[in-house]
């Protein structure tokens, strides 16, 4: 029987799963051994976080950020039965251009892993001049064509919807500077073809009532059709007097429009509070960047990088956190509009 609420895609019932803890009041809960990566977890590998997931071929596979013990990120590959023990490759993924030619980045981070019809995106944060945003497509995990760069400098949170609207693929971007941006609304993009992009709109502004938004947003994982709308969890940056705190929030934007969001939470769903999530190289970030679900259940995983150090596993479902969202819907802004001045 079909619920009121509900995912739009493919059941996956050896997604990871907890129940909600008896007595636990918000909307999203951890799971109960995070975190699920821990420090060292790969040969010449010091820190592992901001990472993405997605099934493949019964299993699943991830294109993790991983920090070298020289301190810089590369994306390397890794592989799991159950989506919480993973197998990390050693070494970075290889990525060619269309013509063959070897197209490494000097850096990336930040991956996001989105598969549109039968091919697997990666979209990163590069360089081009100072922060951008890259973007790769495989098939079968084994060779990897990097494209164009998308966009101009500077950009960071490239996130792909998962099928094409209205005839055209969309990316979430939000323009940044090449540091670490003290400002920062979410825009999208649209393209035919993955190589000409356009459209732009802008989406969502940071801010609200509450502060924990107040700096800056970026998209997280890929937006989750559902009856509702796209669920988008996302994070939102305050600034304190010892830096920066990043949270988890979520909104539902039309799903034939989504430059225009239809309800967006004041709260965050998820903010530092456990050590790992407090104490690490980054100390207070919790930073979302993909989700597995079962359409069948409703159940979300969302997998999210904790204080720059660890990744971490939390779940909900989609009727929770929808309605969680309707219910404590704000307007900020023109959040509503279409997004074109
Ligand atoms: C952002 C990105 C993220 C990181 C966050 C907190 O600018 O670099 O990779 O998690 O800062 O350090």
């Amino acid at each position: 029987m079909k619920k009121d609420i509900y995912i739009v895609g493919e059941s996956l019932p050896n997604m990871p799963w907890e129940d909600k803890p008896e007595g636990f009041e918000g909307p999203v809960w951890r799971h109960s051994q995070n975190p699920i990566i821990n420090r060292n977890p790969v040969k010449g590998i010091s820190r592992i976080f901001n990472s993405a997931v997605a099934p493949y071929e019964g299993k699943f596979v991830g294109v993790f950020r991983a920090e070298t013990i020289n301190g810089r990120p590369h994306l390397h590959l890794g592989w799991s039965e159950d989506a919480l023990n993973w197998k990390i490759e050693e070494e970075p993924i290889p990525f060619f251009d269309e013509d063959g030619k070897p197209f490494q980045p000097l850096y990336a981070y930040d991956p996001r892993l989105v598969k549109i019809e039968d091919t697997f995106y990666i979209i990163w944060c590069t360089d081009f001049y100072g922060a951008s945003i890259g973007l790769a497509k495989t098939t079968d995990f084994k060779s990897f064509i990097r494209l164009e760069n998308p966009f101009l400098p500077f950009n960071r949170n490239g996130v792909l919807f998962p099928r094409k609207i209205n005839g055209n693929y969309v990316m979430l971007s939000r323009p940044s500077d090449s540091g670490h941006t003290p400002f920062g609304d979410i825009f999208l993009s649209e393209s035919p073809d993955l190589k000409y992009w356009g459209k732009h709109r802008h989406v969502m502004s940071k801010g609200g009532q509450g502060w924990w938004q107040n700096v800056k947003i970026g998209g997280g994982p890929a937006p989750i059709e559902t009856s509702e709308g796209w669920l988008l969890f996302y994070h939102g940056v305050t600034g304190t007097c010892n830096g920066f705190v990043y949270s988890m929030g979520a909104a539902i934007l039309d799903l034939d429009e989504p430059s225009k969001v239809k309800y967006r939470s004041r709260n965050f769903i998820l903010t530092p509070e456990e050590w790992y999530e407090e104490k690490g190289f980054v100390d207070n970030v919790v930073f979302p960047c993909a989700t597995l679900y079962d359409a069948e259940t409703g159940r979300i995983a969302i997998y999210y990088g904790a204080a720059d150090t660890y990744v971490s596993v939390a779940y909900t479902t989609v009727e929770e956190i929808v309605n969680y969202v309707k219910e404590t819907h704000e307007e900020v802004a023109d959040d509503k509009e279409v997004g074109r001045l």
